[in-house]
């Protein structure tokens, strides 16, 4: 903790180069559970005039040596945060010690102790918490770190890059010695220490280099880091295919921990992932596990050219690797699976999480322009909506063009840190394509809203389409101006003509443009692919949605016109504080893919599927709680009565012989898991939830059990969820997902249920998986409780943020994000939030994580 009250927030407009550049960083660990010594022999050159100053937390400093002298303590100068050497020349070496706590450090940054494994998370700015440093991603320097620890305790002591030595010392202790030859900025450092299961693996690449692929896992869990070893070598397949990209070193190291504050970590050479997102088995994973160990694996993989071969001028330009990552692991998975649920997903995450962060207080572009805390900007702006600007320079350019621009970027910056402009500009030299008014996309942020006029004139068959764009004001900044916003359009057309595909590129305030010779007014299909992260709406009546959802030629278009359709008809109905008048049409259509499923079947369950409560309240201000949630579960109920023979019909025929992880198998799943979740509203659903979870071979259906018996309230679900708690008590992912259904229980009874969870025996609050396992589902997928009236959830939400920030303030100002939004709601829910967050602000010891957003939030 730090006194924020008197911290600045640093500003992008202020960035200046290095003073002095590493050369060599050689790190020295002794490694000890509450006393580690850290040795750093820095070799450090002038770059311009000015002081050397090094950035460090909670350390403490030993030694300061310089060229073979140790300072006294008037040559250099010390504070909570920096060590200033006052006549350090131009070239020289600095040798610092430091001691370090690894097993008192909870906050999960630098050097930590968790489960008897150490482990080091340095960005963004934790290498300050190991040693001081020039702690910034512009200072690129080579690594060479020794490990000394006792090797029967740690078996495995890593780091970046190449194994150089390995020796025994006179005491006993074991001397590891590795050697990164690329030049890195210390966020990119890496250390791990424990008793691991190993498994190995060989991949050889385009280039010929035979490169050996290792995880390390818990002990026991071998058997479930095959799949992420698969993922893996389809990964580094894959970025030599689509981009030509190969890997660069003789091994690749990927270590799993369940203590961990995201989702994985890029270290060259050296991945560090929470455990949830490597370890998977047909019986404990489901689906969607399956699905994001391969994005998180290739994601993290994908870093190495476009992240750490090239990385970031400062952290202002954090979407120059996160954005482009994105977009890489989406394109992978796209390849890997079906692209169409792929862009259905992504477009989920916008439509929800980032508008709703463009709507927030902490409403920033996916460049920001000023920070307080830098772990506050890993955000969805950043990294999903920096994924869908990198997407429209694609579509922009073509394929082929953003090969080259991405190709060129890479050669021209490779070992550098740049920034999001140096990015843009190799795409525009690459294809000669003017991109000049396309970077306001990375300065500005909120969402752009279109609106759209059709004109057809009959006699000539001209069709005019007129566009207008405008972004509203943002808590961040109030003007906005016009973007270059790609759209992407089919035209369908009822005659049976060919349907056509155009793509027209709005860059003013308003534009027509001219279709001629068509055979007839066609229905205008929008916004196909969602081409920009824009809201677009229309006038279009129940037929039309329905039309377009039957026959537009691109599922993701048909899956959007269905999201349009129930928008529309929720809207009318919360105008009229009345429930939905569901057409018939509308029952038509679901009979239809129900009896005659589509050949894609996972897009058959998406186009059967609501809205969630969050993608609905993103188009209200303030949010109809209430209403949007009666709602949704009467619609829900209507539904299952009027197609119940088509659903016991479509539930039926679907059968799995064996669980296996295949799009095929997936999609299957997924719509029966559909079926599902309607038949549990029927008279007959307790019987139906129940045969299926004891049928069940899968993690997939059972859970799907598990929600439908708690959504539609069924007598047996406790004693489903018992079996399923005592079944799986050994393995804490599978408990995590116990924990997320025992949350997600609309009903008042969920705060007795938290209560007993925290003192379950595999709760603790020092592990960010099991917090968000428990707080994280029922901030998030709890609206009915979290959302209460009476202010109880809200509450409750406030007070394990409280104490969580005591022990991880990251974790703690990423469970917070809820509460922050308080302008969304009505007044009485305005006025609990606020006096939460006055609550809050006025905490004596409250971290800089929560500071900023706190004090952000509040009116
Ligand atoms: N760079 C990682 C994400 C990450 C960011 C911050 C962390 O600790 C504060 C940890 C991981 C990625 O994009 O995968
Ligand atoms: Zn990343």
């Amino acid at each position: 903790m730090t006194t924020a009250q008197v911290r600045q927030p640093k500003r992008l407009a202020d960035y200046q180069a290095p003073i002095f550049s590493i050369t060599h960083t050689d790190l020295v660990f002794e490694l000890d559970a509450t006393a580690t010594r850290v040795t750093a022999t820095l070799t450090f050159k002038r770059q311009q005039p000015g002081r050397l100053l090094l950035e460090g937390q909670q350390l403490k400093l030993e030694r300061v040596r310089l060229n073979d002298r140790v300072l006294t303590a008037a040559e250099f100068a010390q504070t909570a945060e920096s060590l200033e050497i006052f006549a350090p020349g131009d070239t020289g070496v600095l040798e610092i010690v430091t001691l370090l706590n690894p097993e008192q450090n909870t906050a999960l940054e630098g050097l930590y102790l968790a489960e008897g494994v150490y482990c080091t998370q340095c960005e963004a700015e934790g290498f300050r918490r190991i040693t001081y440093y020039p702690d910034r991603p512009d200072v690129l320097a080579v690594f060479t770190t020794t490990i000394i620890a006792n090797r029967n305790e740690l078996p495995f002591l890593l780091s970046n890059g190449n194994k150089v030595r390995e020796s025994r010392l006179p005491d006993g202790r074991t001397e590891v010695v590795w050697h990164d030859p690329y030049p890195k900025p210390s966020y990119l450092f890496a250390l791990v220490a424990g008793d691991f299961d190993h498994l190995h693996d060989t991949y050889v690449t385009s280039t010929g280099r035979e490169v050996l692929l290792e995880f390390f896992v818990q002990k026991g869990a071998l058997a479930r880091s095959h799949f992420a070893m698969a993922a893996l070598k389809r990964a580094m397949r894959w970025d030599e295919q689509r981009f030509g990209l190969a890997y660069d070193l003789d091994r690749y190291m990927v270590v799993a921990v369940d203590f961990f504050n995201m989702g994985a970590m890029e270290n060259k050479g050296l991945n560090v992932f929470n455990s949830k997102f490597v370890l998977a088995d047909d019986t404990s994973a489901t689906d969607t596990d399956y699905f994001n160990i391969e994005s998180i694996i290739g994601h993290e993989y994908f870093h190495n050219w476009t992240g750490n071969r090239v990385t970031c001028r400062d952290w202002f330009q954090l979407s120059l690797k996160e954005g482009l990552t994105v977009f890489r692991d989406q394109e992978f998975s796209a390849d890997m699976g079906s692209p169409t649920l792929n862009r259905i997903d992504a477009v989920k995450v916008i439509r929800t999480a980032q508008f709703a962060e463009d709507a927030s207080p902490m409403a920033h572009p996916i460049r920001p322009e000023q920070v307080l805390e830098m772990n506050n900007f890993y955000t969805v702006t950043v990294y999903d909506k920096g994924a869908e600007v990198i997407r429209m320079l694609q579509t922009l350019l073509g394929k082929a063009g953003f090969n080259a621009g991405l190709a060129c970027y890479l050669q021209r910056h490779d070992g550098q840190a740049v920034t999001c402009d140096d990015f843009v500009q190799a795409m525009q030299d690459a294809t000669g394509y003017d991109l000049q008014a396309f970077r306001r996309w990375y300065s500005q942020s909120g969402t752009p809203e279109l609106s759209v006029k059709e004109q057809f004139d009959a006699a000539t068959g001209k069709l005019t389409l007129t566009l207008a764009q405008q972004t509203p004001a943002t808590a961040d900044q109030q003007e906005k101006l016009p973007l270059v916003i790609p759209v992407k359009i089919e035209l369908l057309f009822h005659d049976g003509s060919a349907a056509q595909q155009h793509l027209l590129i709005l860059d003013s305030s308003v534009q027509q443009f001219q279709f001629d010779n068509l055979p007839q007014a066609p229905l205008v299909v929008w916004l196909e692919d969602f081409s920009a992260p824009v809201k677009l709406s229309t006038d279009y009546d129940v037929e039309q949605l329905l039309a377009i959802a039957s026959r537009a030629s691109n599922g993701f278009a048909r899956w959007d016109a269905m999201q349009q359709f129930w928008h529309k008809i929720i809207k009318d109905a919360v105008q009229q504080s009345a429930l939905p008048v569901l057409p018939e049409a509308l029952l038509t259509a679901f009979r239809q893919w129900l009896i005659t499923p589509l050949a894609d079947l996972a897009l058959t369950a998406e186009l059967l599927t609501l809205p969630d409560f969050d993608t609905l309240a993103a188009h209200y201000a303030p949010i109809p709680v209430d209403a949007l949630l009666n709602i949704l579960q009467e619609t829900t109920q209507l539904l299952s009565k009027a197609l119940l023979p088509e659903l016991l019909g479509c539930y039926q025929q679907l059968t799995t012989p064996a669980y296996h992880y295949s799009e095929a198998d997936v999609g299957l799943r997924a719509l029966k898991n559909r079926c599902l979740h309607y038949l549990a509203f029927t008279a007959e659903g307790a019987k139906r939830v129940t045969a299926h979870y004891q049928a069940a071979n899968n993690m997939t259906d059972i859970l799907a059990a598990l929600h439908a018996a708690q959504h539609a309230n069924i007598a047996q679900a406790g004693e489903l969820m018992a079996d399923f708690a005592k079944r799986n008590e050994a393995n804490v992912h599978v408990m995590d997902k116990y924990f997320n259904v025992v949350a997600a229980n609309p009903r008042d009874s969920v705060f007795d249920a938290l209560e007993k969870l925290t003192a379950h025996p595999v709760f603790s609050w020092k592990n960010p998986n099991r917090v968000r396992a428990v707080y994280g589902a029922f901030s998030q997928r709890n609206a009915p409780q979290f959302h209460r009236k009476d202010g109880k959830g809200y509450a409750l939400l406030a007070e394990v943020v409280t104490k969580v920030d005591a022990i991880n303030p990251q974790l703690a100002a990423r469970l917070i994000t809820p509460l922050l939004s308080w302008q969304r709601y009505d007044d009485g829910r305005q006025q609990q939030l606020i006096m939460l967050l006055r609550e809050l602000a006025s905490l004596p010891m409250l971290s800089d994580d929560l500071y900023e957003k706190v004090h952000k939030s509040l009116p």
